[in-house]
């Protein structure tokens, strides 16, 4: 805004300047487009200074010499603890102390341990004998309960001995007598349907199936029962309750 009053002025000084020396003023305002008559122009007084220009462009790194190095910082905290070390050497062998105590409790436990064994012995075999156990066959052992297949296995497994499964007819006659009612045999076809396997592992090798059976009745059955009267086969529900039958290797 203020550079306008400058330029008016000096237009104004052109225009008087070119039209004031030989033409009358008269004349003056023929050809000229501005023209100030009678009053003498002179040159108006300079005008503001302008506004301050941009920031300059950041200077080149000073040529002075640079401060000195500071102190140390603080020491800092303590680093974690490290691994252990390797073990140390193995120390050397001991003297030798006195025996003779521990000799001697040795020999007494070594004595009753063949004492035990002897009488566990004739007991196995009194036992054998009472539950009419013939040797080189399987004993087949019951207690007369009935339960649910899952507690069949249990209680056989605690007594060191699976499910009565028999592999033969003559195991099979063996089940039959020893039984008092329908009892459930050691074989399955809970990991797949259709398929009995032994609960001890792998597939049937023999087999006693009443006529229509196995036929997977109602909602299922995946266990194995043995009649009693017959001796013959019916796949029966795991979860229902019949006799348990133990078979302890020959
Ligand atoms: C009937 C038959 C058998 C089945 C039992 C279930 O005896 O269908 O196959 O296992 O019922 O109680
Ligand atoms: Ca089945
Ligand atoms: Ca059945």
């Amino acid at each position: 805004m203020f550079l306008f009053p400058s330029l008016l002025v000096l237009l104004l000084s052109v225009v008087t300047a070119s039209c004031s020396e030989t033409k009358t003023c008269e004349d003056a305002q023929k050809t000229c487009s501005v023209i100030t008559c009678g009053i003498p122009v002179t040159n108006g007084t300079p005008g503001r200074d302008g506004r301050d220009g941009p920031k300059g462009e950041k200077g080149e790194p000073g040529q002075g010499l640079r401060g000195l190095q500071g102190p140390p910082g603080k020491l800092g905290p303590p680093g974690n603890t490290g691994p252990p070390g390797i073990s140390g050497p193995k120390g050397q062998k001991g003297d030798r102390g006195d025996n003779s105590v521990a000799e001697a409790k040795l020999a007494t436990l070594e004595r009753e341990i063949r004492s035990l064994r002897s009488e566990l012995d004739h007991v196995k075999k009194l036992q054998a004998f009472s539950l009419g156990k013939v040797s080189g066959k399987k004993l087949f052992v019951t207690n007369g309960e009935q339960m649910p297949f899952a507690k069949v296995k249990a209680l056989c497994a605690g007594l060191q001995a699976t499910v009565a499964a028999p592999k033969n007819a003559e195991e099979n006659k063996a089940i039959q007598d020893v039984v008092k009612d329908t009892a459930f045999l050691g074989i399955t076809d809970e990991v797949t349907e259709g398929q009995f396997m032994y609960v001890t592992g792998g597939k049937l090798t023999y087999s006693n199936w009443k006529k229509d059976e196995p036929n997977d009745y109602g909602s299922g059955e995946d266990c194995v029962t043995l009649l009693k009267e017959n001796g013959l086969w019916n796949d029966n529900s795991c979860t229902s309750s019949f006799q348990a039958v133990c078979e302890f290797p020959a």
